[in-house]
């Protein structure tokens, strides 16, 4: 691939929206073509998906219904936008992917990272991001930065412990590999952005640009 893909992790309210208009200007300063995306969604059918996961009348749905729900949008979007993107050499910033199933369905509702892997690998094979960046934050300072929005989603109706469970996973999974740069997201806006600019100078086509 020419691009590079980014992606953006955390739990609610970590501040993922505000840090992607600073990557967003960070690449356009850098004169880099670039697509932001998110997850569930980026295409109009899985766009539809996400409106089937996030609607709170579905609160029966069977976590296992979610987890394929997920990767069905992931899977579309991935070919439809992402790679296409990517192979036309601009840069992906995608707000959440993978990750979150690991870190909502597995660590949230419990199902196995195992079989996780496994849809994972059935649907997208090795293709993964170049860079993660996980927003780390005390799960009730994130809720009450992302509270006063209006009407909760199905997942934002989850309880805390739900969502601490979810911060579990994301940083047990981010100490796997080296893609992942866990920033602390409790500091100030621009102490964030400072490291979350330092993270995107690792990468090897922005090294020469420290
Ligand atoms: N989901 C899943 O279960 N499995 C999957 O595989 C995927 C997703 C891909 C989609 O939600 C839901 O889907 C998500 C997981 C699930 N549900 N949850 N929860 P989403 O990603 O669309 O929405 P979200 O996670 O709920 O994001 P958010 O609430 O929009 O939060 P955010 O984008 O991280 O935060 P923000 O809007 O940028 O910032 C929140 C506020 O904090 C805002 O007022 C900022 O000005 C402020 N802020 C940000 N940074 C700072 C700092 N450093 N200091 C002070 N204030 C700050």
């Amino acid at each position: 691939m020419k691009g590079r893909f980014i992606t953006i992790e955390g739990v609610e309210g970590v501040g993922k929206s505000t840090n992607i208009s600073y990557i967003e200007r960070f690449l356009e300063s850098r004169d880099i073509e670039f697509v932001s995306t998110r997850e569930p969604g980026g295409t109009a059918l899985a766009e539809r998906i996400r409106d089937v996961l996030l609607d709170k009348v579905e609160s029966s749905m069977d976590p296992m219904t979610e987890l394929l729900l997920m990767f069905a949008a992931r899977k579309q979007h991935t070919e439809e936008l992402i790679k296409p993107a990517l192979e036309r050499g601009k840069w992906v910033i995608c707000d959440r992917y993978t990750d979150s199933s690991y870190a909502y369905q597995g660590g949230g509702r419990g199902l196995d990272s195992k079989i996780i892997s496994k849809v994972e690998k059935l649907t997208l094979g090795s293709f993964k991001p170049d860079l993660t960046i996980v927003l780390d934050l005390p799960v009730k300072k994130g809720l009450a930065r992302a509270g006063n929005r209006g009407e909760l989603d199905r997942f934002e109706l989850e309880s805390e412990k739900f969502f601490k469970r979810v911060r579990a996973t994301f940083l047990a999974r981010a100490k796997t590999h080296k893609r992942y740069h866990v920033i602390n997201a409790s500091r100030s806006l621009s102490a964030v952005q400072g490291k979350i600019g330092a993270a995107l100078t690792c990468l090897p086509a922005l090294r020469s640009t420290r």
